[in-house]
């Protein structure tokens, strides 16, 4: 089965192709010779998974899902959520939005904080949503060279290494992604 993946971020197209292994051909926006960014511009991930996969359903008319995922801090009272990629800068500027987020938290002993992926699937015209959550705490400093975004400053529960610190196998198995994906892939499997 060929389905599209509504993301320009090619650190997701790897993540979830790691995750669904081969039972499903993802087909990336490039490969759909798809190049301009998609709006999101909703107040919640669940309405930003939805539109980016509407978008790219009524582009294409291919079965599409998409992921838009945000790092919620509890002592920020869930930000920067939905303004994840745009928390520093208008841009995606990992670096800035690292930066401001350990300013924020500067002095602030509760660090506590999740993961959160909403996934909209777009399949024979009808919408679904999936959702993934993985609780933990933000690093202090940054740790580790892999992943991306804010990976190096998120410890998952139990854990003493950040995403960045850990393989894309090891992040995929408790990942906010990695569940949102697999409830996808189960859904699908029923359907197919
Ligand atoms: P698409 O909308 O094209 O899928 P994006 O990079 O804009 O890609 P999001 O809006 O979902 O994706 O990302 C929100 C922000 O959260 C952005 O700054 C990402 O770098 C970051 N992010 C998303 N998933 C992440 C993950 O698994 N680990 C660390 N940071 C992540």
């Amino acid at each position: 089965m060929k389905i599209v993946f509504a993301t320009n971020n090619a650190h997701k197209l790897d993540e979830v192709r790691q995750v669904v292994g081969n039972s499903f051909d993802i087909v990336s926006l490039r490969e759909c010779g798809i190049t301009e960014d998609i709006p999101e511009n909703e107040p919640t991930l669940e309405g930003n998974a939805l539109s980016k996969a509407r978008y790219i359903y009524a582009r294409t008319g291919l079965d599409c899902f998409a992921d838009d995922t945000g790092l919620e801090v509890d002592a920020l009272g869930g930000e920067p959520g939905v303004r994840s990629a745009r928390y520093a800068t208008d841009g995606h500027d990992d670096e800035a939005n690292k930066r401001l987020l350990l300013e924020r938290l500067s002095g602030t002993e509760n660090r506590a904080a999740q993961f959160r992926t909403a996934v909209a699937l777009i399949l024979d015209g009808e919408e679904y949503l999936f959702e993934g959550i993985v609780r933990g705490a933000i690093a202090t400093e940054q740790h580790g060279e892999g992943g991306f975004g804010y990976d190096p400053l998120f410890y998952p529960e139990g854990g003493d290494r950040t995403f960045a610190q850990m393989s894309g196998e090891e992040k995929n198995a408790i990942s906010h992604r990695g569940r949102a994906v697999r409830k996808l892939a189960e859904f699908l499997q029923e359907k197919i």
